[in-house]
């Protein structure tokens, strides 16, 4: 039985082409939620975060346990072991119903969840986007190609450090592509003055609260950062990334016009990476 009706996979498809995420309310339920929220907690507790990733808070890799037994470089540590709920959350059935409704057709999933918890007075992280093939006219599509899907643990607001984006910029270049540094590396990492652009509050960014187990879908290009925690809870988010309509594929539900560079995309060409857009984004 399909999760959203014709409607909703029209809103929420509008939104995730038009601003670059939707929120899919209550996609986990109560039990599941609690249970995830249980286990996270006796894994954050024994794992206590690193001042390394004090813009992430914990930043915990949960591997299926299929994936760890292929595992070549990886090695058990505070932040990084197997565990079998990460396929109970990566093949979650209401999920998977959800992908299916939004006609997101052959999906390939990353085989590991990654855990971020701010605990109570956390930063806030920076803004970034965790796109890496911009060289690529792939990175022009309408619809996402690279997606995260998202789980909190509570109900998120500004004082616990809620989810914020710059809606759009998935798809158009903004102010502050060219005024952060390159995402995830260590000059951002390691930055300490945090009035600049880098943590501003951007009067085009906008909040997204969500409730504990509603699934937030975020294409990987879009702008995002998050308040900090000035709350007394840790605010823990369950995060899985999603590769859809690849190599060139169009999604059969799509009626627009492609973008030119699209018209002409070899799929068999291979771009080099970069975290950074370049000319092909433009505003
Ligand atoms: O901690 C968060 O809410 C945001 C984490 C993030 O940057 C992401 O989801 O890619
Ligand atoms: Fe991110």
């Amino acid at each position: 039985m399909p999760f959203l009706d014709a409607q909703q996979v029209k809103f929420h498809r509008q939104q995730l082409m038009e601003l670059g995420y939707t929120v899919v309310k209550g996609v986990w339920n109560e039990d599941f939620t609690s249970e995830m929220r249980d286990w996270s907690n006796t894994l954050i507790d024994k794992n206590p975060p690193d001042e390394k990733f004090r813009f992430q808070g914990s930043d915990i890799h949960i591997f299926t346990e299929d994936r760890w037994d292929r595992r070549v470089h990886l090695e058990l540590s505070s932040t990084r072991m197997p565990d079998a709920n990460a396929a109970r959350m990566i093949d979650h059935p209401t999920q998977a119903q959800v992908c299916k409704d939004m006609g997101f057709g052959l999906t390939s999933a990353q085989e590991w969840v990654i855990l971020l918890s701010k605990p109570p007075d956390a930063l806030q992280c920076y803004w970034h986007q965790d796109y890496t093939n911009w060289n690529s006219p792939e990175s022009l599509t309408p619809w996402p190609t690279v997606l995260s899907l998202g789980y909190y643990l509570s109900d998120t607001n500004r004082s616990n450090g809620c989810l914020r984006v710059i809606p759009g910029s998935h798809r158009r270049r903004h102010e502050l592509h060219d005024l952060i540094p390159t995402p995830h590396d260590s000059e951002v990492q390691q930055m300490t003055d945090l009035s600049g652009p880098t943590f501003s509050e951007h009067p085009d960014a906008i909040d997204i609260e969500a409730s504990a187990g509603d699934l937030v879908l975020v294409d990987a290009r879009l702008l995002h950062s998050t308040w900090d925690n000035i709350s007394e809870e840790r605010r823990t988010l369950l995060l899985m990334w999603q590769r859809i309509f690849q190599d060139g594929a169009i999604p059969p539900w799509w009626e627009g016009e492609l973008p030119i560079p699209l018209r002409n995309l070899d799929p068999q060409e291979k771009y080099e990476e970069t975290k950074t857009p370049g000319d092909l984004l433009r505003p």
